[in-house]
């Protein structure tokens, strides 16, 4: 009698500090861009998952914001997200970056978690082995369960993190179709998509006030979709810098938002873009709610 080989699935909460790569680690396996990077801290401001299914097994991620002690209401949702993510997940990977570990005090907040803990020393394709090795040392007697270095951007070792995590899953079936890889619908996807672009072409304190609100998204053929979105920041001068001289800077966020857009829906996509300057909507529970950020019951 053949035994059918057993499948296994569970939960990954991805946890750490911001900017370490956590997005990028939980792209990387689902093999699509579901949840946006920038090099600007706090890029993830909720909790989404990402799904990533092989022949034998299937890792459901929760991508969080990257923990840090909040200081607008915004900060407190996010923190609170990244809370939530804790909740009934299988394992917990805790993410650092190589040149700069995160202090043991951070990592308690995976290390408390009764389940598989497993950490990840990233970006190593930016040190030495020779200022790795003693990093991974101090390392070892934290209490995680494999401590594994690796590179998001190259690729390097993510194999063999996945293989540890994917060992510790319980038996069980799939928990999402084959072809489905977030939890978010498209609105959010594209949202996302164009505050993405956003903080990667402005500096300095701007990115941190950015929001977009989907106003209208249609379907106007089978070949041609047409979106419309407010770009929230918080002041006058913002506003000018995200608008750029003759429009210049909100025409690149436009189109580098186009491209990847028409990506996602497999059509032609009409973007039109407004700036709005809505003082301090980071504090006001009416335009957290407006742009998502609002805790699902
Ligand atoms: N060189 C290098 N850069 C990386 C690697 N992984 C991620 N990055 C970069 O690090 C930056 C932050 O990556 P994210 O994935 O957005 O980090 P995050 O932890 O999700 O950040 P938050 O959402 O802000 O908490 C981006 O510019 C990534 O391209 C890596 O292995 N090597
Ligand atoms: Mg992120």
């Amino acid at each position: 009698m053949n035994e059918k080989p057993s499948f296994r699935s569970g939960f990954v909460a991805i946890l750490g500090a911001p900017n370490v790569g956590k997005s990028t680690i939980m792209n990387h396996f689902v093999g699509e861009k579901v949840s946006i990077v920038s090099n600007r801290p706090q890029t993830t401001r909720t909790k989404l998952l990402g799904v990533a299914t092989r022949e034998d097994v299937q890792i459901v991620f929760v991508d969080t914001p990257g923990l840090h002690r909040p200081r607008t209401k915004l900060g407190e949702y996010m923190m609170q997200a990244a809370r939530d993510a804790q909740e009934g997940v299988d394992a917990v990977l805790f993410v650092t970056d190589a040149q700069r570990v995160s202090p043991p005090e951070l990592m308690q907040e995976a290390l408390k978690m009764n389940c598989p803990r497993f950490l990840a020393v990233n970006k190593t394709d930016l040190v030495t082995p020779e200022a790795l090795m003693p990093q991974l040392a101090n390392l070892s007697g934290l209490g995680f369960d494999e401590i594994v270095s690796v590179s998001a951007r190259t690729g390097e070792n993510m194999d063999v993190l996945w293989r540890l995590m994917a060992g510790a899953m319980p038996e069980g079936q799939k928990y999402f179709p084959d072809d489905m890889i977030t939890d978010q619908p498209e609105q959010f996807l594209v949202a996302e998509i164009v505050r993405e672009k956003a903080l990667r072409s402005l500096s300095e304190e701007v990115p941190h006030g950015i929001g977009v609100e989907m106003l209208s998204m249609k379907k106007l053929s089978e070949n041609l979709t047409e979106i419309h979105a407010n770009v929230y920041c918080e002041k006058e001068s913002h506003k000018s810098i995200i608008i750029g001289k003759h429009g210049s800077m909100l025409k690149k966020i436009g189109s580098e938002a186009r491209a990847d857009i028409e990506r996602l829906l497999g059509t032609k996509v009409m973007l039109q873009l407004w700036v709005k300057v809505r003082e301090d909507w980071r504090n006001r529970s009416g335009d957290l709610k407006t742009l998502g950020y609002v805790r699902e019951e």
